[in-house]
């Protein structure tokens, strides 16, 4: 028997299938791709450092000294720097923009300048990763739209619509990079033992039967009369012949990750005045890119009113209501809070 030819799964790295997407555009550069790349590389580097976080080195408050006498960066600070750097002089971005940064990110000046965009939020649900719970990074990438020169703010202030390509990284028990140019929902995990992201999703489609609903169920008194009839519906007042269970793990990428895959809804939704008025999760950084890789699998995304994809963004750091995951569920959201203001 030949051993050899009874291995019929072929083995895709990720560089591969990245450059295979490209082959189907002609006119594309290779930029993107690139791009795509780095980001990959990047998430290797943070995830040989999220593995490790339970040690002390890397714990404790940025400007601690570490036995070497270095200074020791938190988690999320490393994980800002080390995208940061993989990018800024490569000569593809114009401008970036981070969730830990105030304002717009430039490319320095001593580097080129380029035609794309990178919007990211460099270690999302940071809050758990002193207990050892999935995190993860997301990113966005645009046009800009600016001819040329420095990338400004107005680059980064672009719809959901006007996406390139989204995807995001998780942090857990294997890690992977799910992300889309348009052309569908595709993840990789990454194989340890040699370093390399491995298609292992192609085609990521949100089953049709969904599972979960995800949300922090703690807040329930401060949600408007439609949210709490909408959890209702959810939990077995519904025509679906089943009550959805409840999973949240208060980890954004790790929470959308497994509705994907097993079909469910997530909702952050306004939290009536005060501080959450407008919802906790930021839309350039969060919502939007999640919205993308939502649609490009058979759901959808809202802010209980419309697309998350169609609004138009005022402020880097706006935030806004979010309900993301199977089209039926997230519809019957829009339906709930509809119904509310008339
Ligand atoms: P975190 O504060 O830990 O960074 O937007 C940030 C986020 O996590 C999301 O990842 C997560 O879905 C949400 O906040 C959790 O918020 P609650 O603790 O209010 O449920």
């Amino acid at each position: 028997m030949d051993i050899g030819r009874s291995f019929t799964t072929k083995i895709v790295t990720i560089e591969r299938y990245i450059l295979g997407q490209q082959t189907g555009f002609p006119e594309a550069t290779g930029v993107l791709t690139n791009l795509l790349y780095d980001l990959a590389l990047s998430a290797k580097i943070i995830a040989s450092h999220t593995t490790r976080a339970g040690l002390a080195e890397i714990l404790g408050s940025t400007d601690e000294e570490n036995t070497h006498g270095e200074t020791v960066q938190k988690l999320d600070v490393f994980a800002e720097r080390t995208i940061y750097r993989m990018n800024d002089h490569t000569g593809r971005l114009a401008v970036m923009a981070s969730e830990e940064e105030e304002g717009i990110i430039p490319i320095p000046p001593n580097y080129p300048t380029g035609k794309y965009v990178l919007l990211y939020d460099p270690l999302d649900g940071s809050s758990n990763i002193d207990y050892n719970v999935s995190v993860g990074t997301i990113f966005a990438i645009y046009r800009r739209k600016t001819v040329d020169g420095p990338g400004t703010l107005e680059d980064c202030l672009q719809k959901g619509r006007s996406l390139v390509a989204a995807g995001y990284i998780i942090y857990g028990s294997s890690t992977m990079m799910v992300y889309s140019t348009g052309q569908g929902v595709h993840g990789f995990t990454l194989d340890p033992r040699v370093g390399e992201f491995l298609l292992s999703h192609p085609d990521i489609r949100i089953p049709e039967k969904p599972k979960y609903y995800s949300v922090n169920q703690g807040y329930q008194p401060r949600w408007s009369p439609g949210v709490q009839r909408y959890t209702q519906w959810l939990q077995g007042d519904n025509d679906l012949g089943m009550a959805l269970s409840l999973r949240y793990i208060g980890s954004l990428v790790a929470d959308f990750h497994r509705n994907l895959l097993a079909g469910g809804v997530f909702y952050y939704p306004a939290e009536g005045v005060g501080a959450k008025a407008k919802g906790k999760l930021r839309l350039l950084y969060e919502a939007a890119p999640l919205a993308f890789l939502a649609e490009q699998a058979g759901g959808y995304a809202s802010d209980g009113y419309q697309p998350i994809l169609d609004i138009e963004p005022t402020g880097l750091h706006q935030r806004v209501p979010l309900f993301i995951g199977s089209r039926t569920l997230v519809e019957q959201a829009e339906t709930y809070l509809r119904s509310e203001s008339v």
